[in-house]
């Protein structure tokens, strides 16, 4: 049985080196709080380095998302500033081990949310509402985990792209969501895949920031997680999402 920091210690090694690891899971039990334990040991590895956390993001928030890695349970993760991506700012595919993109929707927070919120309350709380683009990158073999698995390893957490913020609209239903890999559409999906309504991801995200003790604090990014299955993006140099009336978020993988 290893212990929350050595589950930590493993996997940080493993972001930094590109080596995947075996699974915990197969060899022995543990539960999900355990693995928030990891999660957040890992999250203070990276601050203590001088990364500081800008947000979180919801895992599994789709059924497409749900039956690609085969589990039954949305989760959290947590995003740190060396994560993301901008116009100046490519993947450095290098240092990583399989990485996927996923088309996303993003929040920006206007307020500290302290309690659990529903889909309704949550629009008193966000100033922005952006496309996106999520780089996941299990540190786990042939990217195969249990759920608890993929908690400890801050659900395959890598970078991440927002496009431009746009106004909040009172609803975020019905829009096309379009990926491209240089310039041929990779993935299409709509909005209401996730969750049915989007605003209800950052409605969950309120409820599993507060039952595992992830501060969501003014001015931090959420993302709702993906809207169709993730993609392999090895070979790909030119990675944009389009989604209606949001604009496009976009990123060079070198
Ligand atoms: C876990 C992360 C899932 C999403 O948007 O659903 C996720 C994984 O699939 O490796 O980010
Ligand atoms: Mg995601």
């Amino acid at each position: 049985m290893t212990s929350i920091s050595e589950k930590a210690a493993i996997l940080h090694r493993s972001a930094r080196t590109q080596q995947p690891i075996a699974q915990f899971s197969t060899t022995e039990e543990y539960d999900l709080e355990s693995a928030y334990q990891v999660q957040h040991e890992l999250i203070k590895q990276r601050v203590d380095e001088g990364h500081e956390v800008v947000g979180v993001k919801m895992g599994f928030t789709s059924h497409a998302k749900m039956e690609q890695m085969g589990v039954s349970d949305m989760i959290i993760g947590q995003l740190t500033a060396d994560m993301q991506l901008d116009a100046n700012t490519p993947l450095n595919k290098s240092e990583c081990c399989h990485p996927r993109a996923e088309p996303e929707i993003a929040f920006r927070l206007s307020k500290d949310i302290e309690g659990v919120l529903d889909a309704q309350e949550v629009l008193d709380y966000v100033d922005g509402v952006a496309s996106a683009i999520e780089v996941i990158d299990s540190r786990y073999e042939n990217f195969k985990f249990s759920l608890e698995d993929v908690v400890a390893d801050n659900c395959s957490s890598c970078a991440f792209v927002v496009g431009p913020w746009c106004e909040v609209p009172l609803g975020l239903n019905g829009l096309d969501m379009i990926m491209s890999f240089d310039g041929a559409v990779e993935a299409e999906g709509s909005s209401d895949a996730i969750l049915d309504n989007p605003f209800e991801a950052l409605a969950a995200a309120t409820r599993l920031a507060h039952q595992y003790g992830i501060d969501l604090k003014k001015g931090m990014i959420v993302l709702a997680g993906a809207s169709t299955a993730a993609s392999f993006i090895k070979q790909t140099t030119d990675v944009s999402l389009k989604v209606d009336g949001l604009g496009t978020a976009a990123f060079k993988a070198l």
